[in-house]
C-alpha cells in the first residue's frame, strides 16, 4: 500500500518579501503568504488528501501556514506536533541581512555557497548575540550544545533526521498520511534524504513557498514518485525565483 507524505514550505513571510535571510528568526507570513496557504489547502483538498497527523517547526510562519491549510481542508482537528528539529536552517551571522546586498558585498558565488552548498555553513552568530537560540525560552530546555549558531544543509539534516526516524517515519510506516509544514532548507534536507540526491546536486534544488509537494512512498518508505500539486510550470518558475533571490540588483 502506498504511503502519502506532503512537504509544504510555509507561505511567503515578511522577510521573504523583504528578501532578508531569516533562519531561526520568528517572522510571520504576509497576506500573500496567507493566500498561498489557503491555496495549498485547496490543492490538497482537491487531491483528496486526508491527513492523520501534521508536523511543523516551532516558528510561526510554518505554524500559521499549517493551520491555515488544514483549516481550508476542514481538517483542523488533525493532531499537530511541533518540533525545533523542523526549524529552518540557522543562517548564522547572515540572519536579518538583505540577500541581494550580501551578494553585492561578498559575490554571488560565495552567497550561493552559503545558501545552497551541502556542507559549508554561513559565518556563525556571535555567542553573546541577543538573537542566539540559547536566550530564547522555547529552546531553553534543550542541551545548549545542540543549539546552533549557524548550520550547513548537512548539519540541518543531522538534526532533522532523528525527528524523521523517531516521529514521522513510524507514522508513515503504520499507514498514516502525514503533512510536514516547514521551511526552504529543512525541507531541502528531507528532500535530499528521501530522493538520495548527491551532495553536489542539491545545490540546484529550490523549494517554493506554499506549494504542496506530494510523495508517494513504498511501505519501506522508498520514494515511488513525487510531484508538486497544481500547475507544474508555476511551481518550476517559483523555484527559479527562489534561486534568483540572491542575485545582485542591476
Ligand atoms: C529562508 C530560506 O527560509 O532562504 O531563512 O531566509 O523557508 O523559512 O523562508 P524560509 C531564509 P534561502 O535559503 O532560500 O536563501
Amino acid at each position: 500500500m502506498t504511503r502519502k507524505l506532503v512537504l509544504l514550505r510555509h507561505g511567503q513571510s515578511q522577510w521573504n518579501l523583504d528578501n532578508r535571510f531569516t533562519g531561526w528568526v520568528d517572522v510571520d507570513i504576509t497576506e500573500a503568504g496567507r493566500k498561498e496557504a489557503v491555496n495549498a489547502g485547496q490543492l490538497m483538498r482537491e487531491e483528496g488528501l486526508m491527513f492523520d497527523v501534521a508536523h511543523t517547526s516551532v516558528l510561526k510562519r510554518a505554524i500559521r501556514t499549517n493551520f491555515t491549510a488544514l483549516d481550508e481542508m476542514d481538517q483542523l482537528w488533525v493532531p499537530v506536533c511541533k518540533s525545533w528539529r523542523l526549524n529552518e536552517r540557522h543562517y548564522g551571522a547572515l540572519q536579518g541581512l538583505d540577500k541581494a546586498e550580501t551578494a553585492a558585498k561578498h559575490g554571488e558565488a560565495q552567497v550561493k555557497i552559503w545558501r545552497r552548498s551541502y556542507d559549508i555553513p554561513p559565518p556563525p552568530m556571535a555567542d553573546n548575540d541577543g538573537g542566539h537560540p540559547k536566550f530564547d525560552r522555547r529552546y531553553m530546555k534543550l542541551d545548549e550544545h545542540a543549539l546552533p549558531a549557524t548550520e550547513s544543509l548537512k548539519t540541518t539534516l543531522e538534526r532533522v533526521l532523528p525527528y524523521w526516524h523517531d516521529a514521522i517515519a513510524p507514522q508513515l510506516k503504520s499507514g498514516k498520511t502525514v503533512l510536514v509544514t516547514a521551511h526552504g532548507n529543512s525541507l531541502r534536507a528531507l528532500y535530499k534524504y528521501l530522493n538520495q540526491i548527491a551532495d553536489d546536486a542539491i545545490l540546484e534544488v529550490n523549494i517554493p513557498t506554499g506549494i504542496p509537494l506530494l510523495f508517494d512512498l513504498h511501505e519501506d518508505l522508498r520514494v515511488k514518485s513525487y510531484r508538486y500539486l497544481g500547475d507544474a510550470e508555476a511551481a518550476k518558475k517559483a523555484a527559479e525565483a527562489v534561486a534568483n533571490q540572491a542575485k545582485t540588483r542591476s
